[in-house]
C-alpha cells in the first residue's frame, strides 16, 4: 500500500493530509471552502485514493494554495521511486454540456499547461483564478507534467468538475502498475 501523511503549519494556514494511493476512493475533505471540498472529493473518488484532508486558515487563497502544496507533496511521498508505473495517463471526461481533457506524465519535471475558457470570475464560493492556481500548484508539487483543456461547455460548474474528474482518471492510470515494466519507466533510467 502506498500511503503517506503530511502536516504543514504556517502563520497563514494549518493543513493535514493523509492518503492511500491504493485505496477505494473513501474520503473526508474538511476545508472552509465548499467548492474546494467538492473538487478534492471528486479527485479522490475518481482516482480511488483514500484521502483525509483538514484545512483551516486566514484567507481562501492561502487555504487553496496550501492544500494544493500539501496534497501534492503527500502524493510525491507515497509514489516513492515511481518504479513499475505506467507513468502516462489521460482522460477525456464529459459532464452534461462540458467536455474536458487531461494528460499527465509522472516524470519529475513539473510543467503545467491549463487551457480553459472560464467566462466568469467565480464559481460557487471560489474565485476561478484560485481554482487554476490549485491545479498548477498541485501538479508542480507531485511533481508531474500536466496538460488540461476544456474542449467545450457552457456551465462553469460542469466545466471545472469535468476537469477535476479528468485529472483524477489520468492520475489513476499513470500511477497504476504496469505488469510488464521492470524498474523505472524511462530510457534515462530514472524518473
Ligand atoms: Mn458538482
Amino acid at each position: 500500500m502506498r500511503t503517506s501523511k503530511l502536516e504543514r503549519k504556517t502563520k497563514e494556514t494549518e493543513i493535514s493530509v493523509s492518503l492511500n494511493l491504493d485505496g477505494i476512493g473513501k474520503c473526508s475533505i474538511d476545508t472552509p471552502i465548499a467548492f474546494l471540498n467538492h473538487m478534492v472529493n471528486e479527485l479522490s473518488v475518481h482516482s480511488l485514493i483514500d484521502l483525509e484532508v483538514k484545512a483551516r486558515g486566514d484567507l481562501k487563497h492561502h487555504i487553496v494554495e496550501d492544500v494544493a502544496i500539501v496534497l501534492g507533496k503527500a502524493i510525491k511521498n507515497a509514489l516513492g521511486d515511481r518504479f513499475g508505473l505506467k507513468r502516462f495517463g489521460y482522460a477525456i471526461v464529459p459532464m452534461d454540456d462540458a467536455l474536458a481533457l487531461a494528460s499527465v506524465d509522472l516524470v519529475q519535471r513539473p510543467y503545467v499547461s491549463i487551457k480553459v475558457n472560464l467566462e466568469k470570475q467565480r464559481v460557487e464560493d471560489m474565485a476561478c483564478e484560485d481554482i487554476i492556481h490549485f491545479i498548477e500548484t498541485f501538479a508542480k508539487n507531485i511533481p508531474c507534467t500536466l496538460h488540461v483543456e476544456i474542449l467545450k461547455g457552457e456551465n462553469i460548474h460542469h466545466k471545472i468538475e469535468a476537469v477535476f474528474k479528468a485529472i483524477a482518471l489520468s492520475l489513476r492510470e499513470a500511477w497504476s502498475y504496469d505488469e510488464r515494466r521492470i524498474g523505472t519507466p524511462s530510457s534515462k533510467g530514472m524518473m
